[in-house]
């Protein structure tokens, strides 16, 4: 059954500094929409930032498509990404880097605190494949420890492409791994399509869910969409992820407002049941 706690009272009682904070901003911004803002021009990122800031409660990222001038990467990269944290406070998101980590400990742990991209020093929240086995997670956890500020995981259980091998044992696999006490801090949810876990005492997975359109549909490369209805109300998911339905529109705002109502009103509906 989907989960009729509502956000407020999830956000005083999840086990995760930075599930309490989206559920606290979501409860209080009326919102379960996240941005997933797939440009690869810069400014043209921040231009649209600045205008759905209001509507959303996260952002999400691809650090790695985006097109930064050659000669000058490394110091427009923490420009942008400095830009985006302060968009992020002025609005009141989070920011989620999609990175989907999928490697041994040892080497996502450089992968998330260094190189070019610096991710754990920016982004909130990030995300990570179960395939390598728990390493990836205590790898992540270790840095994040060394940040200071709350981080957040997600689990990717099943994705939202046809032919996908998650879902089924390999969902049930990555649940196990993610109810670990040793990061009951960090390990915040799901990247699934439907609600995942709560079977447990005092167990509270945020799930996100992408492949979100106003109706049902794909994309020619194995995407599929459903909608916010079906995700948010049928499904039990908590926070609906769109990129091209939003950031391809002619009026990204407009669609926006469609996308944050439907899903706050999907979210109402099923926890008034
Ligand atoms: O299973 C997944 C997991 C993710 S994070 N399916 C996805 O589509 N995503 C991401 O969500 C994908 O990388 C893209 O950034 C976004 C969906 O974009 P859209 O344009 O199809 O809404």
């Amino acid at each position: 059954m989907p989960s009729t706690q509502t956000y407020e009272s999830r956000s005083q009682t999840h086990p995760t500094a930075a599930g309490r904070k989206l559920l606290q901003i979501m409860a209080q911004k009326r919102t379960n929409l996240c941005l997933s803002v797939d440009h690869t021009d810069p400014e043209k990122i921040l231009a649209l930032v600045r205008q759905l800031g209001p509507k959303i409660c996260l952002l999400k990222t691809h650090i790695d498509i985006i097109a930064f001038p050659p000669t000058t990467a490394a110091s427009s990269i923490k420009s942008f990404t400095t830009k985006l944290q302060e968009l992020s406070r002025e609005h009141a998101f989070m920011i989620f880097e999609d990175r989907k980590f999928a490697d041994i400990g040892s080497t996502v742990q450089h992968q998330y605190r260094g190189g070019v991209y610096e991710i754990a020093s920016w982004a909130d929240i990030t995300n990570a494949h179960a395939v390598p086995g728990p390493g990836i997670i205590r790898g992540l956890k270790e840095v994040a420890d060394g940040i200071g500020q709350p981080r957040g995981l997600l689990l990717l259980a099943e994705m939202s492409s046809k032919g996908n091998l998650g879902g089924g044992e390999y969902q049930q696999r990555t649940l196990a791994m993610a109810r670990d006490r040793e990061w009951r801090g960090f390990v915040m949810g799901f990247i699934a399509m439907k609600e995942v876990g709560g079977g447990e005492e005092g167990e509270d997975f945020i799930v996100m869910t992408p492949g979100v359109g106003l109706q049902v549909g794909g994309d020619g490369l194995g995407q599929q969409y459903r909608t916010p209805e079906e995700v948010v109300g049928r499904d039990g998911c908590d926070v609906v992820i769109v990129g091209r339905g939003i950031v391809g529109a002619d009026d990204p705002v407009a669609i926006a407002e469609v996308y944050r109502e439907r899903s706050w009103r999907a979210y109402e509906g099923r926890v008034k049941k």
